[in-house]
């Protein structure tokens, strides 16, 4: 009886991404841990790749040649330099190339990255740059405000004509009570100091 061939059989236990999602140009990590769960030492390739959900799109990222022996695991990095990669969200698959495998269904891993999206750059901002406007704004303000006072006591303003005066008049009465001509002598009126005086 010939003694059975050596069962050959490697795995791939874990993948995992980091970040999950990045802005377009950041790099995302990949960690792939590979194990020798066979009767035979191993040498095989892993590759790692990266589909776009609902194109045809496909970036190679990488691939690493591993020597394990008989129940060794180790850790491979890869690194998915994502500059100049289209939006959207990505399958992320690690494959070990082991033909004798006897056991092929774990020999392939994926993971999704959430998305590659369009980087969000923080605005440089120079408090030099804001004085102006803002100081430009404080005396839009004080100008405004001025001419709101201004054009409020000229309406408030007793010595203002028709058809204005009904406004001066209500002014007067908060301020003093009105002198009527026929209550007084007309000629010992002074007007000046009387602006509310009803004919
Ligand atoms: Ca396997």
């Amino acid at each position: 009886m010939f003694p059975s061939a050596p069962v050959q059989d490697v795995a791939l236990t874990r993948i995992e991404t980091w970040p999950t999602a990045a802005p377009r140009g950041r790099p995302i990590y990949i960690d792939v841990t590979v194990e020798n769960q066979g009767e035979n030492a191993e040498t095989f390739d892993v590759i790692v790749y990266a589909d776009q959900f609902g194109t045809d799109v496909h970036f190679d990222i990488g691939d690493e040649t591993v020597s394990l022996d008989i129940g060794e695991s180790k850790l491979l990095e890869f690194v998915w330099d994502t500059t100049g990669v289209p939006y959207g969200t990505y399958l992320i698959t690690a494959e070990a190339i082991l033909p004798e495998d006897a056991d092929p269904a774990d020999n392939i891993k994926r993971t999704k990255v959430g998305g590659i999206y369009i980087p969000i750059r923080q605005p440089h901002v120079n408090i030099l740059d804001l004085l102006a406007p803002i100081a430009s704004a404080i005396l839009f303000l004080v100008a405004l405000g001025t001419a709101a006072v201004g054009f409020f006591k000229i309406l408030m303003s007793p010595r203002l004509r028709r058809p204005w005066r009904l406004f001066s008049l209500w002014a007067c009465y908060r301020e003093q009570p009105p002198i009527h001509a026929k209550e007084s002598k007309p000629k010992s009126i002074d007007r000046s100091k009387h602006p509310c005086l009803i004919e």
